[in-house]
């Protein structure tokens, strides 16, 4: 892989991963071609990292703007790193592959970097991305997650992923992995969401201890109009201890919530849509953050968590209930 000049961390796997990832997923009522234009706009600024899923319903349109931007000279395909997931009702052993599969299909890719399990939740296989019973409630069923994790192992091996890793896992979870049997590949990262709110500490003193890579999502505190975000909780990028360290080095409070998580050595992940703040994500490379200013965010930690589901807390692998 070739990502000089983009700013990368080495995975345990020896690929490199760009620091900086664009956030593709947006809430149902907005056009997918959403996503087409800000991933073209991001990879004309500079973005090399982009996040994405099967379950986002976006891959057609991300894989467009990436061949678009290959097939016009802007980007090798080896300059970019693309991050898919493997949604919940896809983790049987043998629907892995299949889920990979598909995406690569909608892409037009021959491969992914990285491949990630979504949620350690899983539901009824099929087309239904949440599988209701007639009650309507969750179809929840219960796989064994080192299983498909072996299947993962199995995508990297047949060249259909250069890396794989997981997401929303604890690290009990994580541990149980680490662990198994005749383990071929560690997880190379554990996607999560971080921001100063919930800032992760201990799973990240964890990550780091195996050499794994923390990925911060809802980074910026995400958007209370997606539908699994909490209504109601105090928005991150009001928050007047950020406002004030953005105004003492004269950039906005999102450009401080990225800067703080680079500097604690996590790959962060920012969604937008809008060219202005695209471009103005990206611009985190070019100040530092003080030590006090390191102290003062790192005091804002609330136990503050955007992302639930009322659903999936009845499935015994909910990652949330253990303490970190
Ligand atoms: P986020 O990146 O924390 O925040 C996105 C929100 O912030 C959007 O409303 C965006 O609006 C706004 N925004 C972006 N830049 C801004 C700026 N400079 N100033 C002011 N507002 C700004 O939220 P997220 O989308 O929830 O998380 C990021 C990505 O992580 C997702 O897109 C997805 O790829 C991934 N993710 C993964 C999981 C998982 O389970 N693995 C869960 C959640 C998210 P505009 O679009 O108008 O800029
Ligand atoms: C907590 C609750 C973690 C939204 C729900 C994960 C929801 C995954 C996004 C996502 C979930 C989920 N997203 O990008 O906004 O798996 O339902 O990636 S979720």
């Amino acid at each position: 892989m070739d990502l000089k000049g983009s700013r990368c961390v080495r995975l345990n796997d020896g690929h490199l991963m760009p620091v900086l990832g664009l956030g593709t997923y947006a809430q149902e009522d907005v056009p997918k071609s959403k996503a087409y234009e800000a991933t073209k706009v991001a990879i004309d600024v500079g973005y090399r990292h982009i996040d994405a899923a099967y379950f986002y319903q976006n891959e057609e349109e991300v894989g467009a703007a990436i061949r678009e931007k290959i097939a016009d000279g802007t980007v090798r395909r080896e300059d970019l790193f693309y991050t898919t997931k493997v949604w919940g009702t896809f983790l049987r052993p043998e629907l892995v592959r299949q889920s990979l599969e598909r995406s690569l299909k909608k892409l037009k890719l021959d491969y992914v970097d990285l491949i990630i399990i979504h949620i350690p939740v899983a539901m009824k296989p099929g087309e239904e991305l949440l599988p209701k019973d007639a009650s309507g409630k969750a179809m929840l069923e219960n796989v064994d997650l080192c299983e498909t994790w072996e299947a993962l192992e199995k995508c990297k091996d047949a060249g259909l992923t250069r890396s794989i890793g997981v997401s929303n896992f604890s690290h009990r979870q994580l541990e149980m992995i680490l662990r198994k049997p005749r383990l071929k590949y560690k997880p190379v990262c554990n996607q999560v969401e971080c921001h100063p709110y919930l800032n992760q500490h201990k799973l990240l003193d964890f990550c780091r201890s195996k050499d794994i890579v923390l990925v911060a999502y809802a980074a910026l505190g995400s958007d209370p109009e997606k539908e699994w975000v909490t209504k109601n909780y105090p928005l991150l990028l009001e928050d007047p201890v950020l406002r004030t360290i953005a105004n003492r080095h004269q950039c906005s409070p999102g450009q401080v919530a990225l800067r703080f998580q680079l500097q604690r050595g996590l790959a962060v992940l920012a969604k937008s849509f809008t060219e202005k703040h695209i471009r103005e994500n990206i611009k985190v490379f070019d100040f530092q953050l003080s030590s006090e200013d390191m102290e003062a965010l790192l005091g804002l930690n609330r136990n503050l968590r955007y992302f639930k589901d009322l659903e999936f807390v009845q499935h015994p692998n909910y990652p949330f209930f253990d303490d970190y």
